[in-house]
């Protein structure tokens, strides 16, 4: 039996959706434009004044995008829509370049964001009571904060533990009967060790909630069989508003649904900026409709997917569907001519009997010439020449391997650095 947060929202028909949608947008365009000026000289420029001429979804596409430049060109609140003193929560990422992307929050925006994550604690199967252990940070980082707003509004039990001190969250899971684990995916697989070395089982834990990086199949398989868990791809970012906001996917793993009723999803060709085709991968690209406080349009989200389904899914729900996440546009690598992403290298260790899931791509520049080597820890069954062999057969080329004994590899905690580069000359 499927349970819905918000049934009416959740499978409301394509012809509501897109009304509902039209509405939002319209909405949406009269309000940046009356209420923030970084909005009103960007459209002005292209001589889009009046929301009302241009404000249906037929439009959209002339419209300028956005990008995480804009963020930083804007920052601390350039583009905020509300005044200040109606700013209750700000999150912020750093990103791999450091300078800052701040979301504000206006009341109503947390109560939005509450909605999208309470629906996915619902679609995971959450029921009111059921304790669930937040391992993301509590801080700038919008995943503690956005996982606790949704599980209060699903009526949980929050066992609040934010990230590191591992175990103790496995401790703690142990005592009060965690049943849904929420995190960043590898945090998943520090705590699956941290368990195993503390010979502590978790059997009320069923649910595993993870997201904030691309995850291989391999690893969600894996993930799965060894916690006994089903585990659910959370897809959410700052810009957007934060984890959970642009859906998630449900019991029937077909793809994340994305909460249409609040995000119009677009995918476009990252070279030429114009719209594949469904069922063709491009790069999301995100406009929020119901956020007041920094609303986007149009934002260029770097993450590369595609649509798998508009059609209604068997859970009943009608939002559409994309694929997991394959990584960010700015995350392919490139090593003598052949283009490769890190969750491909994960999927083709994780096909390796004996290999474990910690592992580095490091980069190596030698006199100008890029070479890549993985360091992957495995039992002792396992050779550098194996690892070789397969990534050859699986990937079209030959890096080097050097295998590590268990624990031998850095942990961090939060997102994993997976790729690492370095220069020398011979
Ligand atoms: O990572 C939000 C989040 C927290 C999602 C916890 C899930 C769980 P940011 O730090 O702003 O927010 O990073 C957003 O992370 O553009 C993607 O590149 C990546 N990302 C987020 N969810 C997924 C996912 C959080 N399910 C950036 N699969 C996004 C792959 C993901 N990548």
């Amino acid at each position: 039996m499927t349970h819905y947060f918000n049934s009416l929202a959740e499978t409301m028909s394509a012809d509501e959706l897109k009304s509902h949608q039209n509405r939002r947008f319209l909405e949406l365009l009269r309000w940046v434009l009356s209420r923030n000026d970084y909005y009103r000289n960007r459209f002005s420029a292209l001589g889009l004044t009046q929301p009302d001429d241009f404000g249906t979804l037929e439009h959209l596409s002339e419209l300028p995008t956005l990008c995480k430049e804009d963020f930083r060109q804007t920052y601390p609140l350039g583009m905020c829509c509300v005044d200040k003193e109606e700013i209750r929560e700000m999150h912020m990422s750093s990103g791999s370049t450091g300078s800052p992307v701040v979301m504000p929050y206006h009341e109503t925006d947390i109560d939005q964001w509450a909605e999208c994550m309470a629906r996915c604690y619902v679609m995971a199967g959450t029921v009111p009571g059921n304790p669930v252990q937040i391992t993301p940070s509590f801080g700038l980082f919008n995943g503690g904060f956005g996982m606790y707003h949704g599980a209060r509004k699903a009526g949980l039990f929050v066992i609040p533990t934010g990230s590191g001190n591992t175990e103790r969250q496995v401790r703690l899971a142990k005592d009060f009967d965690t049943k849904i684990l929420c995190g960043v995916v590898s945090y998943a697989i520090r705590i699956l060790e941290v368990m195993r070395a503390m010979e502590i089982e978790l059997p009320h834990l069923k649910i595993g909630i993870f997201g904030a990086e691309s995850f291989s199949e391999g690893m969600r398989k894996r993930i799965e069989s060894e916690l006994g868990i089903e585990s659910f791809d959370i897809y959410g970012m700052t810009e957007t508003g934060g984890v959970g906001t642009l859906g998630m996917d449900c019991p029937c793993h077909a793809g994340i649904h994305v909460w249409e009723d609040h995000y119009l999803v677009e995918v476009l060709d990252p070279a030429t900026g114009k719209p594949v085709p469904d069922g063709q991968q491009g790069e999301i690209v995100v406009t929020s409709l119901t956020r007041l406080a920094l609303p986007v349009i149009r934002f260029r989200t770097g993450d590369l997917s595609k649509i798998v389904s508009r059609e209604k899914c068997d859970c009943g729900r009608t939002h559409l569907r994309i694929a997991p996440i394959v990584g960010r546009t700015d995350d392919m690598l490139i090593v003598k001519g052949v283009n490769f992403f890190p969750k491909q290298v994960e999927h083709a260790l994780l096909e390796i009997p004996g290999v474990l899931p910690h592992y580095q791509i490091v980069i190596e520049e030698i006199d100008g010439v890029r070479d890549v080597r993985i360091n992957v820890e495995a039992d002792e069954t396992v050779t550098g020449y194996m690892v070789e062999k397969h990534l050859k057969e699986r990937l079209g080329f030959s890096p080097k391997g050097d295998v590590f004994k268990p624990g031998e590899l850095p942990r961090q905690e939060g997102k994993a650095q997976r790729v690492f580069y370095t220069t020398r000359e011979q």
